[in-house]
């Protein structure tokens, strides 16, 4: 994964698969029976390096990623945040301008401690051949659920504020720009290997406001951590943000680029990855039905981009429907091929 991310074409690319500890997993649902809530599942230690550990026990995973949520840094900065069976993320919305003002770094890094602890018993724990990811979400992503209280269809919340009082707006977001590096930085200083930012809701905007609020920010972010903890690679997964996947490339610094589902192969070899790593990009849906479009669909992806500085991955979370099995066969299937003997 390290060697990729240095810009190294390997034999066989690495794997690891977004959400890859989670409800599809039966192990992952035992032990969140017993947890209680989502976030105490979060804040032990104990039971998320647990979480952390299982996708890399039963499928030999080449990076692990820490067991978290995006929302923990929300919640760190003073909002209530609580998850509901069933419905998923559910937030105290803040209301503008006073609820910006509740907000607070003072108590972040007392708040997210357990999150650090969980990070140094994983760097001890992991085999050493295997990547540990540090994460949080994009400002944009974090600060859409801030605003709407939780999930959305349209981002309506996020979007009048952006528009309607676009000062208000970017002192949520420079505000998290600010509190997220600060978590990345703790996260490194704790011993993840890698970080990557997701911008999981990037694609909603228009140009020029795709620029202000997912392309700056991230490349703020990126040049910080460059800056304060040289070596670490950072990816960066604004996920629907098209062409100007091409900007995040070249403007932003990034190590690496989590591809979304929808970029076409051909167009992401040429202009991304001639410029950095790009990871991806599985549709979820693809790896649920299985059979052979499923690996008609992993070997084209192989062809296309295995001949470069290339990370497997989906091109969004892996969805809690999906058979185990076809998880084993994707792996087998990756394991068995070699760059050297395809072409795309
Ligand atoms: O009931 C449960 O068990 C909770 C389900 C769950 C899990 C397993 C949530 C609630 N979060 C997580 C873990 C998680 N979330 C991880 C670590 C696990 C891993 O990757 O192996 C990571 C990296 C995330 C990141 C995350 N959370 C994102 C960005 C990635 C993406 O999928 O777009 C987002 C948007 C969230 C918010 C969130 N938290 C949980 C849910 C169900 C959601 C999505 C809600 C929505 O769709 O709007």
């Amino acid at each position: 994964m390290l060697q990729a991310l240095s810009g190294k074409t390997l034999p066989r690319p690495p794997v690891w698969l977004m959400r890859q500890a989670g409800r599809y997993l039966p192990e992952y649902r035992a032990l969140r029976a017993e947890a209680g809530g989502f976030l105490d599942l979060c804040f032990t230690p104990d039971l998320a390096v647990e979480v952390t550990l299982q996708p890399i026990r039963r499928y030999g995973f080449d990076a692990s990623i820490l067991f978290s949520d995006i929302l923990v840094v929300p919640h760190a900065l003073g909002q209530k945040v609580w998850f509901e069976e069933g419905v998923g993320p559910r937030l105290e919305a803040i209301e503008k301008p006073a609820g910006l003002d509740r907000l607070s770094r003072d108590g972040m890094h007392e708040a997210l401690a357990p999150v650090y602890e969980t990070v140094r018993r994983l760097s001890k724990e992991l085999p050493p051949e295997v990547t540990l990811i540090g994460f949080a979400g994009a400002p944009w992503t974090v600060a859409s659920y801030m605003l709407e209280g939780g999930s959305s269809k349209d981002f309506a919340a996020g979007k009048r504020w952006a528009y309607g009082a676009p000062d208000d707006f970017q002192r949520l977001i420079d505000l998290l720009v600010e509190a997220t590096g600060d978590y990345l930085i703790a996260q490194i200083d704790a011993g993840v290997e890698v970080v990557q930012i997701f911008d999981s809701w990037a694609g909603i905007w228009p140009e020029e406001a795709l620029r202000r609020w997912c392309l700056e920010p991230a490349k703020a972010l990126t040049a910080r951590i460059q800056k304060e903890r040289p070596g670490i690679p950072v990816i960066l997964f604004p996920r629907g943000a098209g062409l100007l996947y091409r900007d995040f490339a070249i403007e932003c610094g990034a190590a690496g680029l989590g591809l979304d589902t929808t970029l076409p192969l051909g167009w992401a070899r040429d202009e991304l990855q001639s410029r950095l790593t790009v990871q991806g990009n599985l549709d979820p849906l693809q790896l649920v039905a299985g059979g052979d479009q499923l690996t008609q669909a992993v070997e084209r992806i192989l062809n296309h981009l295995g001949q470069g500085p290339f990370i497997f991955n989906l091109g969004h979370g892996i969805v809690p429907e999906t058979p185990l099995d076809h998880v084993s066969r994707m792996m087998e299937q990756i394991h068995a091929w070699n760059a050297s003997e395809r072409r795309a």
